[in-house]
């Protein structure tokens, strides 16, 4: 039985071209090249604070802007996402964590819940970061909650440097999607939820 949690995702558009490979149970690897420098450095911390192994090669059109390439790369990781959690036997499915950086405190809580929803709840006081635009972390955030098929709760509850905001943000969903990912080791295999299906 294979029972492997991973996914290879290769999307193409004529906007971006990604190829994508994620281990669920990973040791924390990375290799992430999206062509913007902060949202790679974003996307190494997800990887390592998941414990998830991840590949990210992102061809977008950032001639016109980082949207493309920024939203199809959460596409991407939610499909992967979706596909290496499988029927959801035996994992503990909610997830949270509250992650500090200095001054930014962010709060992250997940449902792995077939129901896909984003709250977020996070303010920049700049519109960019590095050559980021900050208005494209909720499209990444909501691209990847739509295409996992999740519940995703994002909220600041403190934080004035914009870097340090991002950073505990994307840690702080690192931590908590590791956790609802995470065999439950009492749940016996069973799908965690009363409907029997998720
Ligand atoms: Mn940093």
């Amino acid at each position: 039985m294979d029972t492997a949690r991973t996914a290879t995702i290769h999307r193409v558009t004529s906007e971006t071209d990604i190829t994508l490979r994620l281990n669920l149970d990973g040791t924390g690897q990375s290799r992430i090249a999206t062509g913007i420098g902060f949202f790679d450095h974003m996307l190494t911390a997800l990887a390592r604070h998941g414990l998830f192994d991840l590949e990210i090669e992102a061809k977008g059109d950032l001639h016109i802007d980082f949207h493309h390439t920024t939203e199809d790369t959460g596409i991407a990781l939610g499909q992967a996402f979706v596909r290496a959690i499988g029927d959801k036997r035996g994992i503990r499915r909610f997830g949270h964590a509250l992650v500090p950086l200095d001054e930014a405190l962010s709060e992250v809580v997940v449902d792995i819940s077939g129901r896909p929803f984003l709250a977020w709840s996070v303010d920049f006081t700049r519109d960019k970061i590095g050559e980021m635009d900050t208005e494209l972390f909720e499209e990444f955030f909501r691209a990847f909650a739509m295409s996992a098929l999740l519940t995703l709760h994002v909220t600041q509850k403190a934080g004035r440097n914009c870097h340090h905001i991002a950073e505990a943000s994307f840690k702080a969903a690192a931590r908590a999607l590791r956790m609802a990912a995470e065999p439950d080791p009492r749940a016996a295999g069973s799908i965690p939820s009363t409907k029997g299906v998720l």
